[in-house]
């Protein structure tokens, strides 16, 4: 009977949850679906005319659904050492009280904007700035066009710490995502070192 193997358990990628944020219609689902490894979970109902006058459809008028709990996607980072679990969270206003519920063991998070409609995403970067978990700004470059550079939209966003990366990306080429998953890592080690070097 196989037994319990040390040597083969700290080989095994450590597992490390990241949140998925932004306003609606920003490309959450799309990021995880580009990215995962396995069939990633969706929770997504159709937009119907109920909708309308509520769900702003400007800019993403081929979009015919909308997450309502969350997405779920898994990718292993093998040069990293990790898995990561990526949870995407719901863009609407309506569903944000499930954030609180996402965040429980996160280590940190992706918020995209739509630099169309930035303020879109202000409501995510409030909440991880207020309780201080890092994360990396995702530009999502619909039609392949970013008129803005990252420190425009640095600026835009008031962002808190200067030091947040902001990084252009296509939510469909997974590529692009895995670019801006390696940066929040990255992110994250330097914050744990920093709090751990702290007196
Ligand atoms: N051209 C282009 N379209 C994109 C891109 N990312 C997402 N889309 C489209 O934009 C629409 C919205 O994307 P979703 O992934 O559903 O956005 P979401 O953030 O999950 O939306 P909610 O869950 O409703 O908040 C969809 O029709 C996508 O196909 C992109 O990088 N380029
Ligand atoms: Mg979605």
């Amino acid at each position: 009977m196989p037994g319990y193997d040390p040597a083969a358990a700290r080989q095994e990628p450590a597992p490390v949850k990241i949140l998925v944020a932004g306003g609606f219609g920003v490309g959450k689902t799309t990021l995880v679906e580009a990215v995962s490894e396995i069939e990633p979970l969706r929770t997504e109902e159709r937009l119907t005319a109920a909708g309308i006058g509520v769900d702003d459809l400007d800019g993403i008028e081929a979009k015919t659904a909308t997450t309502v709990a969350m997405d779920f996607g898994r990718i292993t980072l093998a040069d990293a050492g990790v898995v990561l679990y990526l949870f995407g969270t719901p863009g609407q206003e309506r569903f944000w009280f499930m954030w609180d519920d996402l965040l429980h063991g996160a280590l940190g998070a992706v918020v995209l904007v739509d630099t169309r409609r930035l303020e879109r995403s202000f409501p995510a970067v409030d909440f991880f700035e207020n309780r201080g978990l890092p994360f990396v700004v995702g530009a999502n470059c619909f039609h392949g066009e970013q008129p803005y550079t990252a420190d425009e939209i640095r600026a835009a966003l008031r962002l808190r710490d200067p030091g947040t990366p902001v990084l252009m990306l296509d939510a469909r080429a997974r590529t692009d995502v895995r670019d801006v998953l390696l940066s929040l890592l990255d992110t994250v080690i330097d914050r744990t070192r920093a709090a751990t070097a702290a007196p």
